[in-house]
């Protein structure tokens, strides 16, 4: 239990304050909408098809359940997709407008430019660093315009049988914008009604979120901001100080928050002025991760309480940019001195302070709200201070780089050499990637924790981003103490590996970023493929989302099925109503005629118990491993 989360949930209830958790007590679930049954594409409806027979089977256009359950798991894909998708493309158009010196950033990683260059077919020699990132961010805008062929990032990152394999289905995504509007086309009323093209349709969105979206976004914001290295924070809502001018920022792009560290920094005597000691700049969700990776900025909270670092009462700014940027945020701030300031034009929250931000003003913009925050410290209510003690310390910063790094203190000729016998040996059974959410409907923390734990006693190696990677280090999973929670094999091989880089232990949660470095996962996964000389998909490996909530989990998981890794979920996907839909998704491959088992080798797993769902998680990696000769 997040002692600290219980303790503000007490006071906001004390003192009449309703957050996320009450509100999701209140609300009760639509039985048709719970399990994908209910069409409002257009105004014949909205359509529900009756369970179990009993009542309409069919839309007013004829639509039969398959054909809607598939259409709205399509949707809810998309959402995904576009979210990502424009992270990228911001991204890709600031790098632009930075070399041609219309944006105050500086490029701090030219061996990654270099590397993404040449993986691109891109020559460096002679060129200076402005003239190579503006060749590189054409590339990547390129993903958003060309007419034919596939994505430049889909051919950079892609592992050679997984390309074959949806070439052969004709699954490659041609441009990102082309594959988001050609979705929602074949998603809306009369369009796509084949349940199995939708959804191979689906896995294409997958392949977008994963190419143009989480590696395109990862990439480019390394070659600005710097890929990660390790550093060592601290986590849980004790990071606020009280003598300090508090500001959170809570969102996803980095290019906000980085500034408002820089005038956090620059700002820091302005703060004396007003009595504070200085500013504290704390994230919260992934705009937490991206800071925490790149500057060890500590991290108050994840997403379903990001309303109680306001509760606190010492929270002077919340900043936000997009996505997952709860709008109940507001009715919270206004019962505190809370400042909520939102930032970009296409994410407003009414009755919020809204500061613009664009990549030319960033510095204007990020100064305004830093001195806004000065000036809300002094207007605190101290009889409404309550500030969590409890601070958890963490490690985080597991760029592919960093861990390739801390492989070659082991083995500088072949570092990825100790991973693969460790896997060979048994010591090592496979590696989960604990992604994603926390969701207020649920018991935060609780089951990200639990199947972690029960991964790690199983010898599982777990790598983690997002919401998830908050939960575990909150609770020690992701310092070397963790270690003592693990498996004999598990604990042995962290044990040598930190050693070799000064460390009692590497954690055995190893945190790899936000929900976009999922790419970095993805990355790891094709090195190992590589290195062995098989498919990602007969890889001893999974991924879960215990606790997930936002449709971008879903288009982050379809990249992954299509990449042949299982994926298992522990709410509900909103497909039940569909047998057909469910068949596809999570049945294995002999007892069903098309399955994403038998066409990519991953499937779905939903399973809300945490321990139920290691135990299948489990079963899987070893079911891989036979089929690559291991015990
Ligand atoms: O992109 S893990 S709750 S904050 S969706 Fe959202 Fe889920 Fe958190 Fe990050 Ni990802
Ligand atoms: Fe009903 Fe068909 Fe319209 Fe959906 S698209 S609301 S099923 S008529």
């Amino acid at each position: 239990m997040d002692t600290g989360v219980q303790q503000l949930l007490v006071k906001a209830r004390e003192e009449g304050i309703d957050t996320a958790f009450d509100r999701a007590i209140k609300m009760s679930q639509c039985g048709f909408g719970s399990t994908g049954v209910c069409c409002r594409l257009c105004l014949e409806g909205p359509c529900r098809i009756a369970p179990n027979g009993k009542g309409p089977q069919l839309g007013v256009c004829g639509a039969n359940v398959d054909t809607i359950v598939s259409r709205n798991f399509l949707n809810a894909v998309i959402q995904g997709v576009s979210s990502h998708a424009e992270h990228a493309r911001e991204i890709a158009h600031a790098l632009i407008e930075i070399v041609e010196d219309k944006a105050p950033y500086v490029i701090q990683d030219q061996a990654k430019l270099n590397s993404i260059a040449r993986g691109l077919g891109t020559p460096c020699d002679g060129k200076d660093v402005n003239e190579l990132v503006k060749e590189v961010a054409h590339k990547a805008l390129e993903d958003f315009q060309k007419q034919s062929g596939t994505l430049n990032w889909l051919k950079l990152h892609a592992h050679e049988k997984s390309y074959k394999n949806w070439q052969q289905l004709g699954l490659l995504p041609v441009n990102a914008h082309l594959e988001i509007a050609k979705g929602i086309a074949r998603m809306v009323m009369g369009g796509d009604a084949d349940p199995a093209n939708l959804l191979l349709g689906t896995i294409t969105m997958g392949l977008v979120d994963g190419y143009a979206g989480l590696h395109m976004s990862t990439d480019l914001q390394d070659i600005l901001f710097g890929s990660p290295r390790t550093v060592k924070t601290q986590y849980r809502l004790g990071v606020i100080k009280k003598e300090k001018v508090n500001i959170s920022v809570n969102g996803h792009i980095p290019l906000l928050a980085e500034k408002v560290v820089e005038w956090a920094n620059k700002l820091n005597e302005e703060a004396k002025k007003v009595g504070a000691e200085g500013i504290n700049v704390i994230g919260v969700c992934c705009s937490g991760n991206e800071l925490l990776m790149r500057k060890g900025i500590s991290v108050a909270t994840n997403y379903a309480s990001q309303e109680l670092p306001i509760v606190t009462g010492a929270l002077e700014a919340m900043v936000v940019d997009i996505q997952c940027i709860m709008p109940g945020l507001q009715q919270v701030a206004s019962c505190y001195h809370t400042e909520l300031i939102t930032t970009l034009p296409y994410a407003k929250i009414s009755g919020a302070t809204h500061v613009e931000f664009t990549t030319e003003t960033a510095d204007e913009a990020a100064k305004e709200i830093v001195l806004r925050a000065i000036d809300n410290f002094e207007k605190r209510d101290p009889n409404k201070i309550d500030i969590p003690e409890e601070v958890t310390e963490a490690y985080a910063g597991f760029s592919v780089e960093q861990i390739i790094e801390a492989l070659s203190s082991v083995n500088a000729g072949d570092p990825l050499k100790p991973l693969v016998d460790a896997i060979a040996g048994g010591e090592i059974v496979g590696a989960v990637a604990l992604v994603g959410c926390t969701n207020p409907r649920k018991k935060q923390d609780k089951y990200n924790v639990e199947l972690a734990m029960e991964l790690i006693k199983n010898n599982v190696l777990v790598v983690a981003t997002g919401c998830s990677a908050h939960s575990l280090a909150k609770f020690g999973l992701m310092s070397p103490e963790g270690v003592k929670y693990c498996g004999d094999g598990l604990r042995g091989v962290l044990t040598a590996i930190g050693q070799a880089n000064g460390l009692p232990a590497l954690p055995p949660a190893l945190h790899m970023g936000s929900c976009v470095d999922n790419s970095r996962i993805a990355d790891l996964l094709t090195a190992l493929a590589n290195y062995l000389n098989v498919s990602v998909k007969d890889l001893p490996v999974a991924g879960s989302c215990p606790e997930t909530h936002h449709p971008k989990a879903l288009a982050i998981g379809t990249f992954f099925l299509a990449n042949g890794v299982d994926v298992h979920v522990g709410v509900n996907p909103q497909v039940t109503g569909s047998e057909f839909v469910v068949n596809v998704l999570t049945s294995s491959k002999q007892d069903f005629p098309v399955t994403t088992d038998g066409l990519f080798g991953g499937k779905l797993i939903y399973e809300e118990d945490s321990v139920k769902a290691a135990e299948t998680i489990l079963d899987r990696i070893k079911k891989k491993r036979r089929g690559l000769g291991l015990r």
